[in-house]
């Protein structure tokens, strides 16, 4: 069922004043959540992954515990300046028997993160889990855009003196105490074994999310997060533009997304109004939302491009009504199964052109691809 507040905002756009009027509506109804960066936070069983996500986030999302305590993947959402961001905790590499099925879960999730966030226990000094990672991911990557890395040094509130514990001045910049020495020591030793991990962010995450008194550079880490999403947006990106599976997968989940919708719109019974002008916002949306997995931004010249050239002269929405008629036999009610097809066969087959690279491609062509896949969908049923 289509709920009742987006049918009002698909009947509000039928009478929309221009298409960048819609192109902007729909942008703002449907933001591009699968764009939502996602942070792969891996690390020996026992790290303080989980510690830390709590810690960042400020509420448990995640037990944690002396044994191995993370058994699967599991993703939530964070909040930082206003910018949503994806965690994935992974069950940590080196528990007992289960070290390379680790190693592989963390390749597996690497191909859908933006950033990799590698915690690392002070004061550790076998540093071979941590080797094996880096290099396992070096290796994934190495033939295409490498993925970003931050690490974050864990627990340093168990360096020596253990009982020596004062977030509040602790300064390691200038190192004085024999803590603040241990702990600038292990820091400098991890660089140099480990210099692909690059900077290190000493962090403590208190005994739980609340423990503030206790707790040490979150604040610096969350902004060294915050700071390389946008990088670390660009270059995922340049990546899944060479994954054509990734980037396929991320299409059809789109295009479902949106199918689904316009079906749902479709078996509304609003009298006077064509489905084809119901579900035609939707669509729209779609458009955008796929030309934006491949980079681009569907603006109005681009949109009129690809409609046809009815568009230089009449409003917006003649134009994408026009996509209904390309496949014949079908009038304005189009019923909740067909919009589903339709739907799909516009989304797949305008994903299939921009995968083919080139942006010269018109309405005509856009057509025929267009039926291909309705072609293909009915021959499935
Ligand atoms: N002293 C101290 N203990 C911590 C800190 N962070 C985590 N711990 C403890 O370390 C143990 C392991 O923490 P988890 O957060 O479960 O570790 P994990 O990396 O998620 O472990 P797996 O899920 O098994 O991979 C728990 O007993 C935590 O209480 C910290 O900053 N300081
Ligand atoms: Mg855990």
């Amino acid at each position: 069922m289509l709920d009742p507040e987006l049918l009002t905002w698909l009947t509000g756009k039928l009478n929309f004043e221009s298409l960048e009027d819609l192109l902007k509506a729909a942008k703002e109804k449907f933001p591009d959540t699968d764009i939502v960066p996602t942070l792969l936070l891996a690390g020996r069983t026992g790290a303080g992954k989980s510690s830390l996500i709590n810690a960042l986030a400020c509420r448990t999302i995640m037990p944690v515990g002396v044994l191995p305590t993370t058994q699967k993947p599991t993703a939530f959402e964070l909040e930082g300046k206003g910018v949503p961001l994806r965690v994935l905790d992974l069950p940590g590499v080196g528990e007992a028997g289960k070290h390379g099925e680790r190693l592989q879960s963390v390749l597996d999730q690497a191909d859908q993160a933006h950033l990799l966030l590698l915690a690392i226990p002070c004061p550790e000094r076998s540093l071979d889990y941590e080797t094996q990672l880096l290099a396992a991911v070096a290796k994934h990557f190495a033939s295409r855009t490498p993925l970003p890395i931050l690490t974050a040094g864990t627990k340093i509130d168990l360096a020596a003196p253990v009982r020596d514990w004062q977030p509040a001045t602790l300064n390691l910049a200038a190192p004085s105490t024999e803590k603040e020495k241990h702990i600038a020591e292990w820091l400098s030793y991890v660089g140099r074994v480990l210099p692909e991990a690059g900077a290190i962010t000493a962090c403590a995450s208190g005994q739980s999310c609340d423990d503030f008194a206790n707790q040490y550079g979150l604040d610096a880490l969350r902004k060294r997060i915050f700071d390389a999403l946008p990088d670390a947006a660009r270059t995922y990106f340049a990546r899944a533009t060479h994954d054509l599976a990734l980037l396929n997968q991320r299409a059809e989940n789109i295009v479902r997304l949106f199918s689904s919708l316009s079906s749902a719109a479709a078996a509304q019974p609003i009298p006077a109004i064509p489905d084809s002008a119901l579900i035609m916002p939707i669509q729209v949306a779609m458009l955008i939302r796929l030309t934006s997995l491949h980079g681009k931004s569907l603006n109005a010249d681009l949109a009129g491009k690809l409609l046809g050239p009815l568009m230089a002269r009449v409003a917006g929405r003649y134009a994408f009504e026009q996509v209904t008629k390309w496949i014949p036999g079908i009038g304005s009610v189009v019923g909740a199964a067909v919009a589903a097809a339709m739907t799909y066969a516009l989304g797949m087959g305008y994903h299939s052109l921009l995968c083919q690279g080139s942006w010269n491609f018109d309405a005509q062509a856009l057509r025929e691809e267009v039926l291909k896949w309705w072609e293909k969908i009915q021959k499935d049923l």
